[in-house]
């Protein structure tokens, strides 16, 4: 005892410099990756089948892929020059931790940006992995406005272990821009048919390999809607990541992916170049739409000069890998047993008198408050710890600090629903399986270790249970990942420790928000506030909101 004392009181001078020495190596390694986006309509035809207006970045579609390295900070100069309607970017996945108004969801962390307007998106990437970005204003990203971004991981577990990487993206595309689509999907209520299945932006994607090589495979759904299968002719996938988050390797010849979801997986090649394979991105036949626009086919390429096999027909995908089975590789344990709070909301739809189909979490259909809901939650004269305050339309949820977090999503209705959280990932504790129609469970295994991802698959006439620790202060959607549901209203609003977001007066270390307020001000978004602004001497300018009298 006696002899630790001397010792707390005062570090060895060895250790001290060390980590001094760790902490400045860290600083120094992290970059700024900064990109310029000029945001435009652009004449494209990915499907090949027909050309039409599509959102581009700096006159290119598809928009440029993103690459970082965890640390770093990823800096987006975006500028509308749409003409003739507003965009945001939000970038699915990351947390966004101490940067809620960052998280570029129109009407719930910043004001959408307009044509002609410009906006500084600046953010820590502290996890790896697989995302994407894409807007978040209106539905609009279905019309383009979505890309790749991966964040590599130099502690990465399977650092060695693969010679190259694979991104590749999935996704469906409509031939039809969604104004036309949502007009029509208003009146009519069916959700709207994809025209094509698409991998990497296209209908014949070819992926250059050497023999007896492993890579390490990305695969994210970027679609509007649908879910998607995906599989490798000949090869099997050792899945080794959920959503940004390191899995222990499980073996699967057949994945899912349902919109807004990501897997990474270890492929080894082949030993010899004796033939190519197809690969296959296969629509969820849930769905039960035409078959021709059913998939996309691509190939991994041993020999160009060898042919390219059409792709087998599959009808039977129940040997699909199940995402519950992942087991994630820092075997983070059940979070609890205690739960500090708990949530359940039930997916509904409504017929509206006008005939549309109106979406809801319980008996709220979201709607996009003017004012955005992290603004609402810096007011500093009202109690923002009151649900009230947010407007019931935005069906908000406040949530204390540092809870252990339970949500309970029960899907009554008669499709699958894949369930986004911003801000977040998240323990999946139970779900209900694809073919059972059950929605009670078991006790929880206290000693279970729960895939964590994202995006979770809520099955129909089932449920699942998910928990996270409420340990990132900021405003969060939750929102079913099909455009069609979310755009007309199964959508919540999550206010993270309210309290805190005030303590913090948005993040100190960046000083961004006058983008924040410059681009509220443009379209005249100030109701009941005041803007006021604190300058504060090396922490750049903090916003703060006063009720006007
Ligand atoms: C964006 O692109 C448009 C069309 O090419 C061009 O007119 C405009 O000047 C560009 N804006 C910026 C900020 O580069
Ligand atoms: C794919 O290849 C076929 C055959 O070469 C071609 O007809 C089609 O246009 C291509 N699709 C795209 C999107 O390039
Ligand atoms: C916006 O402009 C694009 C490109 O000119 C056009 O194709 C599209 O129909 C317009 N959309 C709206 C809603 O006006
Ligand atoms: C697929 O698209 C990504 C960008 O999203 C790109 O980095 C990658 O090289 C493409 N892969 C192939 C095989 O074309
Ligand atoms: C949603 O409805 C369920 C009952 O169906 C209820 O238990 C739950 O508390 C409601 N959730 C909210 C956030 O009001
Ligand atoms: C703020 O609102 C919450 C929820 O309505 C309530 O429990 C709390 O007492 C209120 N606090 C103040 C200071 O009014
Ligand atoms: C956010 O940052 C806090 C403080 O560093 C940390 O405790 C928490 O785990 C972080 N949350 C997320 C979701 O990254
Ligand atoms: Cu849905």
């Amino acid at each position: 005892m006696a002899r630790r004392q001397p010792r707390r009181q005062w570090p060895s001078p060895v250790l001290l410099l060390a980590a001094v020495l760790a902490v400045f190596a860290r600083t120094a390694a992290a970059a700024v990756i900064e990109h310029n986006f000029n945001i435009t309509w652009v004449w494209a035809d990915p499907d090949g089948q027909r050309a039409r207006p599509v959102i581009g970045v700096n006159g290119v579609f598809p928009p440029p892929a993103l690459a970082a390295t965890v640390g770093d900070t990823v800096v987006i100069n975006t500028w509308n020059s749409l003409g003739n309607q507003s965009t945001s970017l939000h970038f699915h996945g990351i947390y966004m931790n101490t940067t809620s108004h960052m998280d570029g969801t129109a009407g719930v962390s910043q004001c959408s940006i307009r044509p002609g307007e410009s906006f500084t998106y600046r953010f820590r990437v502290d996890q790896p992995g697989t995302y994407w970005y894409h807007s978040h204003t209106t539905s609009q990203y279905p019309d383009g406005l979505r890309g790749m971004l991966v964040i590599a991981d130099t502690d990465s577990p399977y650092v060695g272990q693969y010679s190259d990487e694979i991104v590749l993206s999935l996704s469906d595309w409509y031939h039809d821009q969604m104004v036309t689509l949502l007009d029509d999907y208003d009146t009519n209520g069916g959700d709207p048919e994809p025209d094509s299945i698409m991998i990497n932006d296209t209908t014949n994607v070819t992926v250059a390999v050497k023999p007896g090589t492993t890579y390490l495979v990305r695969v994210a759904n970027i679609a509007a809607y649908v879910g998607i299968y995906f599989w490798i002719e000949g090869h099997v996938m050792r899945i080794v990541e959920a959503d940004g988050v390191w899995t222990q390797p499980a073996e699967a010849t057949l994945i899912y992916l349902a919109a807004g979801q990501r897997h990474s997986f270890l492929l080894t090649t082949r030993p010899d170049a004796q033939a190519n394979f197809a690969m296959v991105a296969r629509m969820d036949p849930e769905l039960q739409y035409l078959d021709e626009s059913e998939r996309a086919v691509g190939w991994l390429t041993y020999d160009d000069q060898k042919p390219f096999p059409d792709a087998k027909v599959v009808e039977d995908f129940s040997g699909a890998f199940d995402d519950m089975a992942l087991v994630p590789y820092d075997q983070q344990p059940v979070l609890g047993p205690e739960v500090g709070q708990s949530i359940t909301l039930a997916i509904g739809m409504g017929m509206a008198m006008d005939g549309g189909h109106h979406w809801r979490f319980n008996s709220s259909t979201y709607q996009t408050p003017s004012l955005p809901t992290l603004f609402s939650a810096l007011d500093e004269a009202a109690n923002v710890t009151d649900p009230d305050l947010y407007g019931k339309n935005s069906q908000p949820i406040v949530l204390a600090h540092n809870q252990v977090t339970e949500l309970v999503i029960i899907n009554k209705h008669p499709m699958d629903h894949p369930v986004h959280l911003h801000g977040h990932s998240f323990q999946i504790l139970q779900r209900t399986a694809a073919s059972s129609r059950q929605d009670v469970w078991a006790v929880v295994d206290p000693n279970a270790t729960p895939v964590r991802r994202d995006t979770v698959l809520v099955r129909s006439g089932g449920a699942a249970r998910i928990r996270f620790v409420s340990d990132n202060p900021g405003v969060w959607l939750l929102h079913c990942h099909m455009e069609w549901h979310s755009h007309s209203g199964l959508v919540a609003t999550i206010i993270e420790a309210p309290e805190e977001i005030q303590r913090q007066g948005l993040i100190k270390a960046l000083p961004v928000g006058t983008d924040s307020k410059r681009v509220c001000e443009m379209q005249d978004v100030r109701p009941a506030m005041e803007w006021h602004e604190i300058v504060e001497l090396g922490s750049g300018v903090k916003i703060r909101f006063t009720r006007k009298q």
